[in-house]
């Protein structure tokens, strides 16, 4: 069978469907060179000396592990210079990164979450990087932090690259997802997975059940309904898992269906949510939409909501559609 490299898939989406101009194919192609340096960090673990945490903290209050700050530098490093965009924004950076005078200026915003699920890095356990890009708004000179804050339906391409047992980069740019699988031998991201499908229906659900005291009620009724299996109004057994990472959850989801949910709690009620809006939730919402799910805050669609700061957070419901629709629906009922 004919190998299907990264580079050659961009070059068909952009010669046959139009769908990406030669500037955000340079900008895919630089993201994934970045992911394939992080994977390689990730992989190296106690032997790169890169384990442990890195005794900062992020804007968010986040102990820094010292992975989230290399994984940020090689997203920034390998993309400043290539003239493909106008500025960066990431979960490891209180505010935007415009690109220095000295490189040219491109139209596109890229978001990032470096290196998410990082706790699990010391315990080899998967983690990710999740992108999102954006055009920058028509007529303006320079750029500053409100041109990002574009609802999620603005995104031109997202995605995230997956580093487990196998590191799968995972992207859309909008007509459907594609999955490639890093050959380490040769190099290369090589496709391997078209048009992903999320089957409507599922007997799995992923959720942190250690908040299960501080939840919403729409959520226990979920999940309490859920646990009952086949004696309970479900008529079915379920399945759980939480593996912490939401990026390992997600491919979870991407590759055999499921939902996944991190919700508004009263922990923090001040908090829409863990998960932030820009450079998590929407990203992964494009992808799960152009699969065939479903991405709510458990209300409204996560696409269409307009962010008001640069890290935002939100409540996440997503996965199979009928599964998402239903607790969407307990949220709006109760
Ligand atoms: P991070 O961006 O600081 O790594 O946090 C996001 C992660 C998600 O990957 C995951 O779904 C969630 O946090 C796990 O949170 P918890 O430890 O509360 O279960
Ligand atoms: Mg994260």
């Amino acid at each position: 069978m004919k190998k299907i490299l990264f580079t050659r898939y961009l070059v068909e989406q952009q010669r046959d469907h139009g769908h990406i101009p030669s500037q955000l194919r340079l900008l895919l192609e630089v993201v994934a060179r970045a992911c394939k340096g992080i994977s390689q960090a990730v992989n190296k673990g106690a032997l790169g000396g890169v384990l442990g945490t890195a005794g900062s903290e992020n804007v968010q209050g986040e102990v820094q592990k010292k992975l989230d700050i290399i994984a940020n530098e090689v997203l920034i490093e390998a993309n400043e210079w290539g003239g493909h965009l106008a500025a960066m924004a990431s979960e490891e950076m209180d505010g935007i990164y415009v690109v220095p005078n000295r490189y040219p200026q491109g139209e596109y915003l890229l978001l990032f979450d470096p290196l998410d699920g990082s706790s699990n890095i010391d315990v080899t356990v998967s983690s990710g990087t999740i992108f999102s890009v954006l055009t920058r708004p028509e007529g303006a000179s320079g750029v500053e932090e409100k041109d990002f804050l574009q609802p999620g339906h603005q995104q031109v391409a997202a995605g995230y690259c997956v580093y487990g047992p196998q590191t799968t980069l995972v992207l859309t740019v909008g007509d459907g997802v594609a999955m490639f699988t890093l050959d380490r031998e040769q190099g290369s991201f090589v496709l391997t997975e078209e048009n992903v499908r999320i089957p409507e229906d599922t007997k799995e659900f992923a959720i942190n059940m250690s908040n299960m005291r501080h939840w919403d009620q729409p959520v226990k009724r979920y999940i309490d309904e859920c646990l009952q299996g086949k004696e309970g109004p479900r008529s079915k057994d379920f399945n759980m898992r939480w593996i912490a990472s939401m990026v390992a959850d997600v491919h979870r989801i991407l590759t055999r269906g499921g939902v996944f949910m991190y919700p508004w709690d009263k922990r923090e009620p001040e908090k829409a949510g863990k998960l932030r809006l820009m450079y998590e939730a929407n990203p992964m919402a494009w992808l799960i939409e152009q699969a065939g799910g479903a991405a709510t805050n458990a209300r409204q669609r996560i696409l269409d909501l307009q962010p008001t700061k640069l890290h935002e957070r939100v409540s996440v419901v997503l996965g199979s559609k009928n599964e998402v629709e239903r607790i969407t629906r307990y949220h709006t009922e109760a």
